[in-house]
Parts: structure tokens; sequence; C-alpha cells
């Protein structure tokens, strides 16, 4: 048995605090309220400038306050490029993270009482001491390396900031193998910058915008679905390419319902039709281009009618839909999508992505992609980082192209072995609800078992902070100070988080405990002020503004440096690959034995009985971590499993129907799920939402709602290049029967 029992934080009743009801309700029903905040009824109302945390979008936002303090409502910054004035439901909702009564309220410490796990309140000296002493242990036995950090979010940054000091560069983030880390390697290759979020797509221009299992509508990153649906009332074609009817493809002239991990082949047949109908941008291609002549030769056969055999999409499709985007060239998109790693071949599924606008010619121009620019937030004054021996780049060196950690690999390193040169002890694990966003809950669970000494820092009880020995309750977004914002965009931005509001219970913000933890372990120059504003304060000043002045603006723009936004025709244009053109062929992939154009493979099939798996984002969400927000748990408070009615008519299942899954590895899921018929999910596969299916019971609004994606997802494809852990190889059947009867959970 686990020696790292989970431990419901309920446990020692530390909980009671009803949920405040005091938030807003984001929809109408308080029009009054909207209606004085529009007037500005400013006595009654005070205004603070912040930005989101609710994705990572990171909109810009005012926070109203009444006289008592307390948060009434959350605007979008009218002047920020990220929003342009507007929240998404769930920024809107954000406040229910603040009010949320089931938050944690004190650090706690793993005890035993009576042979039992449990946890006891901890003042936070007794807390962040006992941290320090293990971290200062740690590095003593094996050297600070030993210590890992997995975090994600803004007090990812602080951490590692606390780690980079201490001497630890064993760092990583889901948001990189998870995510989007196969499309940075795919357009790297190509055409020599990642894309970055946001995306530099410029879809307000666009005449053609092709998706590919990309979501947006539902996937709300706030900007493009904005711009998305300017485009779509400017007349621009939308293609979406999903197994599933997703709300674009509901808005699209051409819905390609592809079979499941087919895509590649679709991406190869397009080039084919584009480049043997004569239909890719001749000017630009013998301009910007490299390896064209290989490309022609690679893609000689793969044919409409080779693909059709293969994606089920029909050859007239593909020649029409290609035809299309040529049209509309270079203002065309194929976008690159976020969450991309799906079958363990995605840096090559992207890279074909990026071929694809290469052959378009919509890199660098208008209605295609734009030269995006950021503002470098000037370094606060200390001393340089100490060189740790090894980090995430050794533990993730079989990955040639890996540019950041490897979540997973890190997970799987701490697993004692033998042999290992980089034993992991230690882990603070901050931001991140890795045991529902990494696959292979047994491999987490060994990992934390193997553990000497793990920390959790979140702002709720999430299933990872039961396996914790301490945990601290960091206060929400809008109770702190973070990084001043800067992200890439057309035009560069920078905007201002401060404390709102103060922190409920006894939660204390990132920073704070990092510099209290830096602190106790000697890095006191690393540290060097009172608190964050002070660096806040410094780094605005350095920008020619001032904490006053971003009060009360909360966003400032400044002007490009970099040059325009689009190519000039005719311009010179070195793209940073090592050609210095966009890369049809990559010597550098032959060079390292890996194919120097995508191909497709064929991915393994459900077995008979069995559905592919597939998971996606529910409008009113963000991954787990939304989903016991009062405000957003009432909009949308589970999942369901969507499944096409042949298939229900096959099993004999009705719309509402209790049902559990199984996987091909024989993982049955805790909860059950009702079922969805639908004709919008092809036969083959079922869809849910990820991130419901929370079984902490502490999460009293989220617990036992709906079934885990992630709990379903035993099975991963490793993507050679990077290390992304491709999630879309799982199959389940679906049992009508409880499978836990008589079973407590
Ligand atoms: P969440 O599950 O939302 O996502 O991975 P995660 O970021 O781990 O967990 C976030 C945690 O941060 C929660 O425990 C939350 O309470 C905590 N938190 C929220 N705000 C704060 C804060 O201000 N401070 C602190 N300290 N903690 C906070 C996301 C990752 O998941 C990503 S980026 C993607 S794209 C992948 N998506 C995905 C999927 O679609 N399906 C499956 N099966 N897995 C996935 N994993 C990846
Ligand atoms: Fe917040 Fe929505 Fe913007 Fe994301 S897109 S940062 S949730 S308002």
């Amino acid at each position: 048995t686990s020696r790292r029992k989970f431990i419901k934080i309920s446990a020692l009743g530390l909980g009671g605090v009803a949920a405040s009801t005091s938030a807003l309700n984001m929809f109408g029903a308080n029009t009054y309220l909207d209606d004085l905040v529009k007037q500005n009824v400013a006595t009654k109302f005070k205004r603070t400038a912040t930005y989101c945390e609710v994705c990572f979008w990171k909109c810009a936002a005012w926070a109203y306050t009444n006289e008592e303090g307390e948060i009434i409502k959350l605007k979008g910054n009218e002047i920020d490029p990220h929003c342009n004035g507007r929240l998404c439901p769930r920024g809107t909702g954000g406040v229910g993270m603040y009010n949320d009564g089931d938050r944690l309220k004190t650090p706690l410490i793993r005890t035993t009482i009576n042979g039992e796990q449990t946890y006891r309140e901890a003042s936070w000296d007794e807390a962040l001491d006992l941290i320090a002493s293990k971290m200062k242990d740690v590095k003593s036995k094996y050297g600070a390396e030993s210590f890992a950090l997995l975090k994600h979010g803004s007090p990812g940054s602080h951490l590692e900031h606390l780690f980079k000091s201490y001497g630890s560069d064993t760092i990583a983030e889901p948001a990189y193998a998870q995510c989007r880390g196969p499309r940075e390697t795919g357009f790297g290759l190509t055409v020599g910058s990642w894309i970055g979020s946001p995306e530099p797509t410029d879809i307000r221009d666009t005449k053609c915008l092709v998706l590919i299992g990309s979501h947006i509508g539902e996937n709300m990153h706030n900007t493009q679905v904005q711009e998305m649906s300017d485009a779509i009332d400017n007349g621009a074609t939308i293609i979406t390419v999903d197994p599933r009817l997703s709300t674009a493809a509901s808005k699209s002239e051409h819905w390609l319902a592809i079979k499941p991990s087919t895509d590649i082949a679709l991406l190869l047949a397009w080039m084919h039709v584009l480049i043997y109908e004569n239909l890719y941008n001749k000017e630009y291609v013998d301009k910007y281009g490299y390896g064209l002549k290989e490309l022609k030769e690679h893609v000689k056969d793969f044919t409409p009618e080779w693909a059709y055999g293969i994606t089920t999409i029909k050859p007239e499709e593909i020649r029409k839909t290609a035809r299309i985007m040529a049209a509309a060239a270079p203002s065309t998109i194929i976008h690159p999508g976020r969450h991309v790693v799906w079958y363990g071949d995605d840096s090559q599924r992207e890279r074909a992505i990026a071929m694809l606008n290469g052959l378009l010619g919509s890199w660098g121009n208008r209605g295609g992609f734009y030269f995006k620019e950021k503002i470098k937030i000037p370094k606060y004054p200390q001393p340089a980082y100490p060189t740790p021996k090894w980090g995430w780049e050794e533990i993730g060196e079989k990955y040639p192209y890996a540019e950041m950690g490897i979540t997973s690999e890190l997970i799987k390193a701490t697993i004692p072995n033998e042999n290992t040169e980089h034993p992991i002890k230690g882990w603070i694990v901050a931001g991140t609800n890795l045991i529902n966003t990494v696959p292979d809950r047994e491999m987490i669970l060994k990992a934390m078992d193997a553990l000497e000494f793990f920390v959790v820092i979140d702002t709720m009880p999430m299933e990872i902070t039961g396996y914790a020995d301490v945990v601290l309750p960091e206060c929400t977004y809008l109770e702190r100070y973070d990084g001043i914002r800067s992200a890439t965009n057309r035009e560069p931005s920078i905007a201002l988080r401060q404390p709102v509001a103060k922190p409920k219970y006894k939660s204390k913000p990132a920073w704070w405990i990092s510099k209290q933890i830096g602190e106790r372990l000697g890095l006191h120059d690393y540290f060097d002020y009172n608190d964050f504003e002070d660096v806040i304060k410094w780094q605005l000043n350095k920008l020619g503004t001032s904490l006053d002045e971003m009060k009360k603006i909360g966003v400032k723009k400044f002007e490009r440096k970099s040059g325009p936004l689009f190519l000039e025709k005719g311009q010179d244009y070195e793209f940073a690959t090592n050609s210095g053109k966009i890369e049809f062929y990559s010597d550098e992939l032959a060079s390292k034995g890996f194919d120097p154009m995508p191909i497709y493979t064929p991915h393994p099939e459900p077995p008979q009985g069995y559905y592919r798996l597939n998971y996606g984002r529910s409008p009113m969400h963000t991954f787990s971590r939304t989903i016991n927000n009062p405000n957003l748990s009432a909009l949308k408070d589970t999942n369901k499993l969507w499944i096409n009615p042949k298939v229900a008519r096959i099993l004999d299942l009705r719309n509402e129907q209790v049902v559990w899954l199984e996987n091909q590895d024989g993982i049955i899921s805790t909860f059950s799920i009702k079922v969805r018929v639908t004709e919008r999910i092809r036969w083959d596969s079922v869809y849910l939402y990820h991130g419901f299916g929370h079984n902490d019971k502490k999460l009293t609004r989220a617990f036992g709602k709906g079934i885990s994606d992630t709990e379903m997802i035993s099975k991963v494809h490793i993507d050679p290049l990077m290390g992304g852990t491709g999630l879309r190889g799982n199959f389940v059947k679906i049992l009508t029967e409880d499978p836990h009867k008589n079973i407590e959970i």
C-alpha cells in the first residue's frame, strides 16, 4: 500500500465556511449594478486594475469593490489588446475563485494520529521553517538539483526565482509537454519562430480560417473568439477539421469530420493539391522557401484519393477546400491550435501545418500571421543564479528539441532507479493539479510515494494537495501582486496586477512565500525588497511609467520597435531557421535521424467494443481549476458523454442514461457520467469536457460530478522530438452497470 496516503483535507473538520453568495451573478441578473458600474457612479464603487488568471490569455480587467471592500464585479479593460474591454464568462466569474468557501485557509502539515495520516493546522512560520530545513537537507545530501519544481501560472514564476537562486533548474510545467510544446517545435523548425501566446494569427483580417482540432469558441481565448466572430461577419470562410461538430464547426462552411489520428494524411494531400495544381504562392515560396523540390517529390503520391482511404474525407472535399485556401491566400490561416499533444507525431503534424501556411504565403502577411512584439520587463537587480550541475535538460535529454522541462519525464525520474545520476527527492508543486493534468496516474502516485518531502502551494484543496507533506494556501490573483504582464501581440503592452481585496483567511501570495523560504535559506540578496510592490515600482520606472500611472490606466501600450506587422512586397527577410528560409525540407531533422518532411503513420485503432476517447474544453471552464468555482459551477457543473446515435442504438443507450467507462488498460472511472446522444460526434469516438470528475470531497461543488478524462488516459504516445505526451490514443468501453456496487469510494 502507498506510504503517502491521500488525505481528504476535510478530515480535521477544517471546512464549514459556507460559500459566500456576495458574488454577482454574471449574466443579466444584476443589471442594476451593471448600470451603476456603467454610469460609473464611482463614489460607491472603487475600481482597481488587474489582469485575469482564470486562463492564461491574461486579459486586463477592472475590479469593482463596494464600500465594504467586497469585490462585486470584474470588467474588461477597454484599451487592452487581449480583451478589448470584454472578459469571457470565465473571466467575469473569476470573482468566484475569491469567494469560494472551499478555499485552502491555513498552512497544513501532514501528521499521523492513532496510526491515521491526517493534516494539522500550522502557523506560517512553522510550515516555512520546515520547508526551508528540508530544502537544506536535500541540498546537503544530494544537491539542490534534487529538489524539483512543478508549476503553472503566476505563482510558478515566483517559485522559479526561488529555485534558481537555491541552485535548482529541475523545473517543468504542463503548458509544455501536455499542451503547446509540439507546436513550438514544429513551427520553430519550419519558420524559425515559436507561436507563443497569444497566437500571432491575424484572424480579424483573414479571408479563410482553417481550424484543425482547435475549437475556438468552446476553448475561450478571448480576442481570438472576438476576431473569429468579426471574420465571420466579414465573410471569411471557416473550414473546420474535427471528428466532432464543435461550435466552430457549426459556424463553418466546411466541416471535415476526419477520422481521428489521420490529420497528417489530410495535410499532405492538401500540400499535394496546392503544389500539383500550381496553386501555391509561387513568388513567396521562391523568395522565402527552402526545399520545395524535395517536398514536391515527397507529396507526389499523397493524392486526395490516397488521403480519402485514410481520413474518410472525400477527394472532392479535399480539393475544394485546398482551392478555397489558395484563393484566399495569403490571407489564409491554418491555425496552429494550442493543446496539440495528440498522437505522438505532433511536432511533425505542426510542422506540416507550418509548411502549408508557408506554401500559401501566410506567414508575415495580412490575414495570415503577423510579426509579434512584446516589451522586455527589466530584471530587478540581483546576483547571478548559481549554475546547477544538472536540471530539466538532462532529464529530458532523449528529446533533442525539448526546450523546456518535460513534466512527465521529471515525474518519471522521481521514481527510484538505481542507475540514475539525477535523483529527485523533493517537490514543490505550485498552481498545477498534476493528478488531473498529467496522464498515467499510476506513475504520478508512485513518484509521489518515493519523495522524501513534498509541498503543494494552491488556492484550493485540489486532488494534488491531499498527497503533500505541507500544504500552503496561496491567495487568489485578486488578492496579490504578481509580475507585470507582457505578452506578444500586434502592439506591445504591459498590464498591472495588484491586490483588489485583502487576502482571505490566512492565505498569502506566492512572491511572499518564495521570499520567506529564500530568506530562511540565506538567499537574502535574491530577495532584496520588502514587498513585491517595490519590484514592480522599480520595473515600471525603468519602463518610463510608474505604479501610480499604471494604477490609473491598468494597461499601457508601447510603439512597435521591431518593424511593421507584415512583410512589404518583395522585402528581403531572413527567417530564424538554419537556411534563413521557410524550411519545407529540414536538413537539421535529417541529420538527427528524423523525417525531414512529415509522413503519415497509422495509429492504433480502438479494439472491438471500444471507442476512441476524445476530450476538449467547455466555454465555462479552464482545465480542472474552475469546476468548483461557485459562479462557474452554477453555469456548468458536470460533463456528459457524447455518443453517436448509431452507437446508442448498438449499445441500447438513451439520453441522460448513467454510464461508467473502462479503458483499454482496465481502468474504470471512479464516477459515472450521463449520456448525450448526438450526431455531432463520429461513431468511432466518444467525447467529454476536460477537467470534471473531481474526487476530493472538500470540493463541495465539484466532487463526483462527471468523469475525469485524465483518469482514463493511462497510455501516452511520446513525441520523439520534444517529449510531448500524446493523450488521444486511449480507448474506452461503456459500462451500464455500476462497477463499484458495494465498494465505497
Ligand atoms: P488545472 O487542472 O486547472 O490545470 O494544467 P493545470 O494548470 O495543472 O490545475 C491548476 C491548479 O492550480 C489547481 O489546483 C488550482 O486550484 C490551482 N490554482 C489556480 N489558481 C492558482 C493560484 O493563483 N495560485 C496557486 N498556487 N494555485 C492556483 C493545465 C494543463 O493540463 C494544460 S496547460 C493543458 S493544455 C493540458 N490539457 C489537458 C486536457 O485537455 N486533457 C487532459 N486529459 N489533460 C490535460 N492536461 C494539460
Ligand atoms: Fe480571463 Fe477569459 Fe481572458 Fe482567459 S480569456 S484571461 S478566462 S477573461
